[in-house]
């Protein structure tokens, strides 16, 4: 009797390995983390840098900003780079995304002038990590628009495109040696319905009506055609890749009835399918249901065209299937029913346009950030949603994380059982077969979290943004993500002996 349950505990432990074992990332999965210029680099205006629409909104209303803080000096990067490669090899990171400064590089936007210190401090940055083996993934765009475009309309204006690509050639031919990944824009949701369709976001434009569809269509073509660009004049010669990142988190039906069916899909379109389509979707163009909502709402409004800038047929085989890759980033669900008048939206604008709302569920884990919950599975659903629609690309998580409040909160739980759910879920896509070859957290390091200032903390390592010095100092997560990068695979059991780093040997 005993020998049997010793066998049984046996088989049981083998058993239990066995299962492990097969949910293990492959060894050329790419782990990383994920951080955006304006958010750690401080140095807004050091060595000649060009003003940011970011560095005008926090300067001319600070009141915008939760504290009225502004990243100046944010974690000041711009002079602490060496420290934070040091913190990517104590992670044994693979690779590493960050965003580059267009008004750094370019100080007024237009190509006739580069800024010979950007240049340099972006080959040192690379440098540094190159020396490490650690991969460099480089998003041309995170949101800051150098001032000058702004006054000229920036997004809405026909020339963006033209703008964009002269920037892309820049950045392509300084860095394109060194840098096999490049990711043109990071979130066209936030640039664009939260920038100019809303206030959430710099330059808080506002123009519900109109602004969200001009950006969108502006901001694909500009993609297009730097995609083209590095596909036409740079790829041969440098081997690399060129995508794009696109926010989707996963909104579901809340019941499954019809309406609510409906309701998810328009927001599904509304949220990211209008720029996902045009670039994914065998047929290009903006998705029909939603571009025939906004047609059917803008003749009723009067206007004489569709408020959403619809593509020429010309216009959607330039856009069509110009990314190697799709970038998604995401965080988190909600469920979405019809609305059917609960809530007022503004008249006209994109919300109205998609006339549906969402919710979270009550039971799901919250973190510090409203719109931030811990939804069961959601990586999952919402990559096999965009295998099936759009055939199967290869995809890269380019950012997902969890905020905490500030404080000196070096054990963060919660940010761990977040990381830990995201590593099933992800397991739960390569089970599958979905192509998802990595996976950058968000975030390296605290930063400027945008309007909330410097409240939500998204960092493995926290800053003490109190001394000059910007200190990092690890918090528990950091030790729980270098443990799965080690092992590839999660292990429940891990506890960090010390709560001091090192770096392994071979990084
Ligand atoms: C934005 O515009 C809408 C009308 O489209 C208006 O209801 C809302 O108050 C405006 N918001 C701000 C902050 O100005
Ligand atoms: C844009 C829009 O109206 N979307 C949908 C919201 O939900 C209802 C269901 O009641 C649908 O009929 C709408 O089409």
């Amino acid at each position: 009797m005993k020998l049997l349950v010793v066998l049984s505990l046996v088989v049981a432990a083998c058993y239990g390995s066995v299962v492990r074992q097969q949910r293990r990332f492959p060894d050329d999965f790419l782990f990383g983390t994920a951080t955006a210029a304006y958010q750690i680099e401080g140095g807004w205006d050091a060595d000649g840098k060009g003003e940011s629409i970011w560095d005008y909104m926090v300067h001319n209303t600070p009141d915008v900003i939760r504290g009225k803080t502004n990243g100046d000096i944010a974690g000041d990067t711009y002079n602490n780079y060496k420290r934070d490669v040091e913190m990517m090899r104590e992670l044994g990171l693979d690779a590493y995304r960050f965003s580059m400064a267009w008004s750094r590089i370019l100080p007024t936007g237009m190509a006739n002038e580069v800024n010979p210190a950007g240049i340099e401090f972006y080959n040192n940055y690379i440098d540094e990590m190159l020396k490490y083996n650690i991969q460099p993934l480089v998003t041309l765009y995170h949101w800051d628009l150098p001032q000058k475009l702004q006054e000229l309309g920036g997004f809405t204006n026909p020339l963006f495109s033209d703008w964009f690509e002269d920037y892309a050639r820049v950045v392509f031919e300084n860095f394109g040696d060194r840098v096999k990944m490049f990711i043109t824009f990071n979130e066209p949701r936030e640039i664009c319905f939260e920038g100019y369709g809303s206030t959430t976001k710099a330059p808080r434009l506002n123009s519900t009506a109109v602004g969200t569809y001009i950006c969108a269509k502006n901001l694909v073509v500009a993609h297009a055609k730097a995609y083209r660009l590095y596909d036409q004049e740079f790829r041969a010669k440098q081997g690399g890749q060129c995508g794009i990142t696109i926010s989707v988190n996963w909104f579901g039906p809340a019941t499954e009835t019809p309406e609510d069916e409906v309701a998810a899909e328009l927001r599904r379109q509304g949220e990211w399918g209008i720029y996902a389509h045009p670039i994914f979707s065998a047929e290009g163009g903006f998705p029909k249901e939603l571009s025939d909502k906004i047609a059917e709402n803008s003749a009723k409004q009067g206007y004489a065209k569709s408020r959403l800038p619809e593509f020429t047929e010309e216009e959607k085989a330039f856009v069509r299937g110009t990314s190697d890759f799709f970038g998604v980033n995401h965080y988190t669900a909600f469920m979405v029913s019809a609305n059917d008048g609960k809530t007022s939206f503004p008249v006209p604008s994109l919300q109205d346009d998609m006339d549906n709302i969402s919710f979270a569920d009550d039971d799901w884990l919250k973190s510090a950030s409203a719109w931030l919950t811990l939804a069961p599975n959601s990586i999952y659903k919402a990559l096999s949603h965009l295998r099936t629609l759009y055939n199967d690309p290869i995809f890269y998580l380019t950012e997902n994380g969890w905020s905490t409040y500030e404080g000196r909160d070096l054990i963060d739980d919660d940010r761990i059982e977040y990381y830990r759910a995201s590593m099933e879920s992800m397991l739960n896509c390569l089970d599958d077969g979905i192509n998802l070859k990595g996976y950058m957290a968000w975030s390296l390091l605290d930063n400027f979290e945008w309007m909330e200032g410097y409240i939500e903390r998204f960092g493995l390592y926290e800053v003490d943004f109190e001394d000059p010095a910007r200190k990092r100092t690890p918090r528990k997560s950091a030790f729980v993500y270098k443990n799965i990068i080690k092992n590839r695979f999660v292990d429940y059991e891990y506890e960090p002996e010390t709560m001091t780093m090192t770096i392994d040997e071979g990084h």
